[in-house]
């Protein structure tokens, strides 16, 4: 284990897909006012951490601690990373189609050049963020979490983005503030799955402070070391690897620092199926089906489905004294 270190993007980046970037930078440049190539160049060299063997550490920034310390005390994901053809095409994201084959296709012109995100409420400095406000709080980082769907499949998945706790630290939530309600895009021309009420639109989701102050949290604007694509939720989306897939959500406009826990979309959609916490526990069933294992996807046979998708170590503490067996 002690070849550990950081490296440069670009040392273990596949040849084709740099001469990719270098094709996509060259094309910023000739078409100049799309993205700016200082921005550009930042996001094309988020912190990784490597192993030996491919071992993917989760590199926590600012940090003391070494890449070894980090491993030791399980920050770390020894697993295959999902085909990055099975992450783009089989997808949950209601604001486009229910077929998780179809989302692709449905999302591949949705445009989301001048987004902002605005975070507000129970804070002392509200603003609103672009994306290249985003990367210049805190330069992306490389993780690769298992997400575990509530319908019982999962994936490892190489996301990029910045810690959620920097962006609430930039905004100083106030003393009151003990939740997070996120909001995405409502606009039925862009996200023509909002004409059919399915849900009630906007998606909403929400998070305790602490766990979003959490390291783990996540707003990711990358995946597979590329600009999140507009299937798995551009150009950002919450990721909180703990918590069933519908946590993490898509193409967020809106941020509110609030006293009371928020009315969040799936749970009143159907409030004994889906909980607010929504940790992910095999021992908790669905009403419906067993949580007790999972299809990985691109694996045959099931794997059996961990307490906190694995997180234990990490998160165990933020629920110390609640009783789970009612989480769902
Ligand atoms: N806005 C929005 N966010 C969403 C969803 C959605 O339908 N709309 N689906 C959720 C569910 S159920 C899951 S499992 C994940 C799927 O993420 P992925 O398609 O990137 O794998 O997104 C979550 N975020
Ligand atoms: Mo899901």
């Amino acid at each position: 284990m002690n070849d550990i270190h950081e490296i440069a993007d670009s040392e273990i980046t596949p040849p084709a897909f740099y001469d990719n970037r270098r094709n996509f930078l060259r094309a910023g440049v000739v078409a100049g006012s799309v993205i700016a190539t200082g921005s550009l160049y930042r996001w094309l060299n988020p912190v990784r951490l490597v192993g030996s063997a491919g071992t993917h550490v989760v590199p926590i920034q600012p940090s003391d601690e070494s890449a070894e310390e980090l491993l030791a005390k399980g920050w770390r994901v020894d697993e295959t990373m999902t085909a990055e053809t099975s992450i783009l095409n089989y997808n949950n994201f209601y604001e486009f189609t229910t077929q998780k084959e179809a989302v692709a296709a449905a999302a591949a012109n949705f445009k989301t050049d001048g987004w902002q995100l605005v975070v507000d409420g129970l804070v002392n400095k509200p603003r609103s963020f672009s994306i290249d406000d985003l990367h210049s709080i805190s330069r992306p980082q490389e993780r690769v979490y298992r997400m575990r769907c509530v319908e019982a499949w999962s994936m490892v998945i190489p996301w990029a983005g910045i810690p959620l706790a920097h962006l609430l630290e930039a905004v100083e939530p106030m003393p009151q503030a003990k939740f997070l309600a996120f909001e995405t895009l409502f606009d039925p021309v862009r996200m023509p799955g909002q004409k059919a009420r399915v849900l009630e639109w906007p998606y909403i989701e929400g998070l305790r402070l602490d766990e979003a102050m959490h390291p783990l949290a996540l707003l990711a604007t990358g995946l597979y070391s590329k600009m999140l694509p507009p299937q798995d939720g551009a150009p950002l989306r919450l990721v909180v690897p703990w918590k069933y897939g519908f946590k993490g959500i898509k193409s967020i406009v809106r941020i509110s620092l609030v006293a009371e826990q928020p009315k969040t979309s799936w749970n009143r959609f159907a409030p004994d199926e889906y909980g607010f916490l929504a940790n992910v526990n095999p021992t908790v069933d669905h009403p419906r089906w067993s949580q007790a294992t999972e299809q990985r996807i691109g694996e045959s046979g099931r794997r059996e489905t961990l307490m906190f998708n694995g997180y234990e170590q990490q998160v165990a503490g933020l629920y110390s004294g609640l009783d789970l067996r009612h989480d769902f």
